[in-house]
């Protein structure tokens, strides 16, 4: 590597272990990152296009070459092309994790899918209720099977408008009905963007930046919403609880397994097969004092919300977390899953499962789990784990854990409040708490790992602004001790106050990517509280590290909400100027909101505090 590891991540776990990872000669995302430097300057401004075989094409952003692809496409068109099928693909991403958690919905209706059950009837039933589905006197096995078809067919049917748009304030209803964004189907939206943006389809980009725009509401109301929704009824609604972050959460005499990925499909069986009394008693057996789960990115934060399970790292520390040696197994099941792992892991004892059927990696033995066999694949695998602990080397587990609050559910934070975002919507208009914002998003190697994150919610807090988190950014922030309780130390007098008053952190942990709907709802429901849409309320998104697709379709659904939202790294639009001006201003007069990148997080925060300042004021708080 070519710099001191400081200058990689902030964290002192990360440095320790890239050292460690040095002298083991594992090759890490950093090093590969700056082997790619210095980057295609076409793709970075999204002026390159594969999308048909008379191409590839390339413009000239220097205005000296080709301005215009074989087809005829110019800059505009192939930056618009290029971002839709991003939003696309995000989309699909999130949607399509939010389908099989509805078939799984729908095998426990039938009693095909042993080991899951129902855990919030509750929450079922009334998501039921929102699909018209007849509740009183009936079964829950009966509900569950009724709402898993109903949900199904918000996927591929023809409807107008999804069912669960209908939480969003009417106001911004009828802003989407108006720009003719309002999305009709879950499927349908991210089939329609592959189809306007193959050759000769859709060439107006406005017209294509709109229908992403309809892409990522029908994920962010959609299928996003199902997914968080649907493991809330399987796996029960988070509540807050205590649990332990960073690499020191592994432990050196116990049988450590990670799961790693973003469906608590698979990593809630794990879960409970490590609570099995023979499998412990098997490690005991075999010398260790016990079995520790942890998780990594958002399949980790799922756990964490649901039983405060510890949570070792996120996205750039996937790697370093092999590295420790202390790893037995890491099963896996899709997204965010680097295709090194099973590399990295060859160095050391640790097993690699793959578990999706839509997802194989090199290096990875493939066990695949379905509904019908899931708990007894869990069984078998977690004493595979057991039995590796023998074959374990020399482990360096350089830091102690820190202490961090999850399980902030919409249903948590009211309830934190005596059950109505009353006395929240109380604070905002004494301007005790200034607004709220939401920091959420991955870990990109183009930014100090961590840095983006922790800097804004640090930067925010002091302001009085109440922070919520998602992703492999909560992960970053509960890392740095700012997802507990004490860290109010660090807020403003007034959020000090309302914090304190309540008992709960500055910056509030609500869960992984699919859950930033959870931030929605929550909006949704200060802004019917209020009377308004969401673009009136004082509140901003940010994604600080962005990498994914998936972060694409969730700014986007926020901004399509009317969450004024900052990104940290540009995306690959600046190869055309009328691109940037409809996202960055002309959006404003569609949805009451647009995007900015400030990749500097305390120029973000400076950004954020403005806009929220701004928001107060226009609706005559400070007057
Ligand atoms: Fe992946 Fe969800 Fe991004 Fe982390 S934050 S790198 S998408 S794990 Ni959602």
């Amino acid at each position: 590597m070519s710099k001191s590891y400081k200058e990689y991540t902030i964290t002192s776990d990360g440095q320790l272990m890239l050292k460690k990872a040095d002298s083991d000669q594992i090759e890490t995302v950093w090093e590969r990152y700056e082997n790619q430097l210095p980057q295609c300057g076409y793709c970075e401004m999204g002026l390159s296009c594969r999308i048909c075989n008379m191409g590839p094409c390339r413009i000239d952003p220097f205005g000296e070459g080709p301005q215009k692809g074989v087809c005829g496409a110019d800059a505009d068109i192939i930056v618009a092309r290029n971002l839709g099928r991003m939003i696309a693909a995000g989309a699909a991403a999130h949607s399509d994790h939010g389908r099989d958690l509805v078939e799984v919905l729908a095998d426990v209706a039938k009693g095909k899918a042993p080991g899951y059950s129902i855990s919030d009837p509750v929450k079922l039933k009334k998501i039921a209720g929102e699909y018209e589905i007849e509740t009183d006197g009936r079964e829950i096995p009966a509900i569950a099977g009724d709402l898993a078809y109903a949900m199904m067919e918000d996927y591929g049917t023809r409807k107008k408008e999804l069912t669960l748009v209908k939480r969003a304030p009417e106001k911004r209803r009828e802003i989407w009905r108006k720009a003719g964004i309002m999305p009709r189907g879950i499927d349908r939206e991210t089939s329609e963007m592959m189809h306007r943006t193959h050759m000769g389809v859709d060439n107006g980009w406005q017209s294509l930046l709109l229908h992403g725009m309809r892409n990522a509401l029908s994920d962010g109301w959609g299928g996003s919403l199902i997914a968080s929704e649907v493991s809330d009824i399987l796996f029960g609604t988070p509540l807050p609880c205590a649990n332990q972050v960073n690499i020191g959460v592994l432990k050196t005499d116990q049988v450590n397994i990670i799961v790693h990925g973003h469906n608590p499909v698979v990593s809630e069986m794990i879960f409970l097969a490590c609570q099995d009394t023979d499998l412990i008693n098997l490690a005991k057996l075999k010398g260790a004092k016990g079995i520790n789960l942890a998780g990594l990115c958002c399949t980790g934060n799922e756990l964490m919300a649901r039983h405060g399970i510890p949570m070792a790292g996120n996205h750039l520390m996937t790697e370093l977390v092999i590295a420790t040696g202390a790893v037995e197994m890491m099963l896996v099941d899709y997204q965010c899953i680097m295709p090194s792992l099973g590399k990295t892991a060859s160095c050391y004892h640790t097993k690699m499962i793959s578990t999706s059927d839509k997802a194989r990696f090199p290096g990875m033995e493939h066990r695949e789990f379905h509904p019908e066999n899931s708990q007894k694949m869990a069984q078998e695998l977690v004493k595979e784990a057991v039995e590796q602990y023998e074959n374990r080397g020399k482990v360096y587990i350089p830091v102690e854990p820190v202490q961090s609050l999850g399980g902030f559910s919409v249903e948590a934070v009211t309830g934190a409040l005596g059950g109505t975002p009353e006395p929240l919507i109380e604070a905002i208009k004494a301007g005790k708490i200034r607004g709220a914002a939401g920091i959420v998003g991955c870990n990109n190697p183009k930014i100090k790992h961590d840095y983006g994150h922790v800097t804004l919610a640090q930067q925010l807090i002091k302001n009085d602004i109440l922070v919520v988190v998602t992703g492999c950014a909560a992960i970053a922030t509960a890392k740095a001790g700012l997802n507990a309780a004490e860290a109010i130390k660090y807020a403003g007098p007034g959020l000090k106050e309302i914090c304190g008053a309540l008992k709960i952190p500055p910056v509030l942990h609500m869960g992984s990517c699919v859950d930033n709907v959870r931030i929605l709802i929550l909006a949704s429901a200060l802004a019917n509280a209020l009377g308004t849409d969401i673009s009136d309320l004082p509140i901003a998104g940010s994604a600080p590290e962005w990498y994914s697709e998936k972060a694409v379709a969730i700014a986007t659904y926020f901004v399509a909400s009317g969450v004024y939202t900052v990104l940290g790294p540009m995306p690959p639009i600046t190869g055309s100027m009328n691109v940037i001006k409809l996202l960055t201003q002309g959006l404003d007069d569609i949805t009451g909101a647009s995007f900015a990148v400030e990749p500097d997080p305390e120029k973000a925060a400076i950004l954020i505090c403005r806009h929220i300042e701004n928001k107060r004021k226009a609706l005559g708080l400070d007057s």
